[in-house]
């Protein structure tokens, strides 16, 4: 075994509180992974509790346990137990409360190759296509239990950050994985049915709208979109539904990367890079201080709407023409 499982299974061992921790603007893999981790404490007789900084989406109401996800607290009480991230790249992903009271998880537990090692304890497997698939292994090789319902939160992480089992990444492991979580209770079409098929008709609107306004630049290899306040508002779509539109513009054969940029409430600017196989916008993400993987990345700054769009599609132009695309 090496040192670093040991001192995971010693972490678990040697205690008897825990708090579970992902990062803000959660997704499936997020929020599964935690959940998960939450079930398998449980079940060794420890006390979890899991928390996210916006406590839990509408969009992620059905996963099992999800009704007991605590929105983390303004002041961070000291005595909440070890503190656990899964599946956040950097210490800030984990959200104000956390960060305000200084709290260094004692593990740190990911898949993205960009995390900043913030933990303790590190364990990042970064060719790891899930979180769920990083602690799966982890469980497997420190003989955890698996119950059901953590079954069904790894699966949702697994089905999620996998494309339902379409990226890259998706290896003969990780559908073996998939299949030990059938086998241990998770329910492939009832989680691809609450996860894919119930959608709000505000996110439907405000799909519309974004395939409306979606423009393409050097010969429609570049797509692009905008989302304001405004649209949100104008769609009825809540704030976390304006994901993974993306995907739609990734299926035009001419499309090598796409990206949206969102102008915030709060102020400041967001993007979502995708790159279909050439590029490594976590590169082009980096430089505008975000990250990610080669595949998939994100920006926060505070850079306006235009100007950071220009630049992007710059340094995009110019990766594509120095990959000879
Ligand atoms: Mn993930």
């Amino acid at each position: 075994m090496d040192n670093t499982l040991a001192a995971i299974r010693d972490l678990v061992a040697t205690h008897d509180r825990f708090a579970v921790f992902s990062h803000a603007r959660p997704d499936g893999d997020a929020y599964g992974t935690s959940l998960a981790f939450g079930y398998m404490l449980r079940a060794m007789g420890k006390q979890a509790t899991v928390y996210n900084q916006d406590g839990l989406l509408k969009s992620y109401q059905h996963l099992p346990g999800a009704e007991d996800i605590v929105a983390t607290p303004v002041l961070w009480p000291a005595d909440s137990g070890v503190v656990i991230a899964v599946d956040t790249s950097t210490y800030e992903r984990l959200g104000e409360g956390l960060v305000r009271a200084k709290v260094i998880p004692e593990l740190n537990l990911d898949h993205h190759a960009s995390n900043t090692l913030y933990g303790k304890i590190n364990h990042v497997v970064g060719d790891s296509p899930a979180s769920a698939q990083v602690l799966f292994e982890v469980a497997q090789a420190l003989g955890w239990p698996l119950p059901a319902a953590a079954a069904n939160c790894l699966y949702v992480g697994l089905m999620t950050d996998t494309g339902s089992f379409r990226y890259r990444g998706t290896t003969a492991r990780t559908l073996a994985i998939a299949s030990a979580l059938v086998s241990a209770g998770a329910d492939p079409s009832a989680l691809a049915d609450q996860c894919f098929r119930r959608n709000s008709l505000g996110r439907f609107f405000l799909m519309r709208e974004v395939l409306n306004q979606t423009r393409f630049y050097a010969e429609n290899r570049i797509a692009v979109y905008h989302v304001t306040p405004a649209m949100f508002a104008s769609s009825g779509a809540a704030p976390e539904e304006g994901e993974n539109f993306l995907d739609l513009l990734q299926t035009i054969n001419t499309v090598e990367v796409a990206f949206m940029v969102q102008a915030l409430d709060t102020g400041g600017t967001r993007v979502s890079l995708r790159s279909r196989a050439r590029v490594d916008v976590s590169a082009i993400a980096a430089k505008f201080g975000g990250g990610g993987h080669k595949l998939a990345a994100g920006i926060r700054s505070s850079l306006a709407v235009e100007q950071l769009e220009a630049e992007l599609l710059s340094e995009i132009e110019t990766a594509l023409s120095a990959g000879n695309v």
